[in-house]
């Protein structure tokens, strides 16, 4: 699948960039394009110009200061309504045709990105009606949980988003960075490449790649579109071949060398779960994709039915898509995609929590007049 990728916003424009790194990387080890274009749009000038380093692929846009200090995300929802359709004009429309998706990517704490992003996705879904856009938003880390305006801009930015994109991937900043060991608060580089890697898999998996690494069953640009829908998180988990088990399968493809492999499929799958970007039940998703990827000389079609029978139990027998891909060394990975999810405890307690802000953040908006 290939993505026109636009980071609105530092943590969005951070993310473009890093998205560029994972694209070179399906380039080198694949051959296959999964970005046609990333995009960093920002206010701030110093920043996009140290991300000129990022290469080509990567093009930014300034957009002008605003002209208040308030942090309210409106201020950003204003910016990009006055310079939404500039912007738009100044990308490469032409390269739109071969591209699968849009992605548009923010954190939803601050002003120009948790503002911006609903307002381009609005703008680009009236220019391109039958272009699937997906968002991926950036919550707050626990430590900033405690600042009223990042409470009251993520909700809005979750309201908005919501009603606008196709399907919208939730990270929580807090959960990736515990998860990952990203000690440093301020390590936003370690934590952004925990952040695109799940999305590695499945992107280059789906394109043209090297008939080699076809699996059994393949996943397509289709059952991915057809799996994504509203509130999604993704997991990611790998488990280590043994050498051991690579040695026994050579002897001969026995039911215990099977079993084996199978079992590194599960662990892998369990590594997954237990790594949603975003605490979830799979049984709220009404949606689920999944993705096995094995060395083709590990695969058997019995560890991709696996994985696939126990997501459908795990979702309540949700609409399941997936497939398998041998495009990997000595590991077992396994990406799974929890969509269309009904319930999520972290957007209820944003909504409940900016609710009760509501009144004092305007109070504070009036004696600032
Ligand atoms: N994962 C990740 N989070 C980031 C990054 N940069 C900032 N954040 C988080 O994003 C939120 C702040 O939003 P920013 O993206 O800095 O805000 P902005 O869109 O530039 O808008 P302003 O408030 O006007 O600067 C906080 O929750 C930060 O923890 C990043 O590179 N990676
Ligand atoms: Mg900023």
């Amino acid at each position: 699948m290939k993505l026109v990728l636009i980071g609105i916003g530092d943590c969005g424009c951070n993310l473009a960039a890093e998205f560029v790194r994972l694209s070179a990387k399906a380039k080198a080890e694949s051959g296959v394009e999964i970005l046609v274009r990333s995009y960093a749009i920002n206010d701030d000038q110093n920043k996009l110009n140290a991300l000129r380093k990022v290469g080509d692929k990567l093009l930014t846009i300034a957009m002008p200061e605003p002209a208040t200090s308030r942090r309210e995300s409106e201020v950003g929802a204003d910016l990009m309504r006055a310079n939404g359709d500039r912007i738009i004009a100044t990308m490469r429309a032409g390269e739109f045709f071969e591209t699968n998706a849009f992605m548009l990517v923010a954190s939803s704490a601050g002003r120009i990105g948790s503002g911006g992003i609903s307002i381009l996705a609005r703008k680009l879904k009236d220019r391109y009606v039958n272009k699937p856009l997906y968002a991926l938003v950036v919550l707050p880390l626990a430590a900033e949980n405690n600042v009223p305006t990042y409470i009251y801009n993520t909700a809005l930015c979750l309201k908005s988003i919501d009603k606008t994109a196709d399907a919208t991937f939730l990270f929580d900043n807090e959960k990736v960075r515990s998860e990952a060991s990203v000690t440093s608060a301020a390590d936003n580089d370690a934590l952004n490449r925990e952040i695109v890697t799940p999305f590695y898999d499945f992107l280059r998996a789906s394109e043209r790649v090297d008939p080699k690494y076809l699996g059994t069953s393949h996943v397509g640009i289709g059952d991915i579109v057809q799996s994504l829908s509203g509130w999604s998180a993704i997991g990611y988990g790998t488990a280590q071949l043994s050498n051991a088990g690579f040695s026994l399968f050579k002897k001969g493809e026995n039911f215990e060398n099977k079993s084996e492999e199978t079992v590194k499929a599960m662990e892998a799958m369990s590594a997954a779960l237990s790594h949603f970007s975003i605490e979830c039940r799979l049984e709220d998703a009404r949606k689920a994709l999944y993705l096995l990827c094995v060395p083709a000389k590990h695969a058997n079609i019995g560890m991709t039915r696996s994985v696939g029978n126990h997501l459908r139990e795990l979702t309540n027998d949700g609409e399941v898509h997936g497939g398998d891909f041998y495009g990997v060394k000595d590991y077992a990975s396994v990406t799974l995609i929890a969509s269309k999810l009904t319930y999520i405890e972290k957007i209820k307690n944003y909504y409940e929590r900016a609710s009760d802000l509501a009144p004092e953040l305007k109070n504070k908006e009036t004696q600032s007049l």
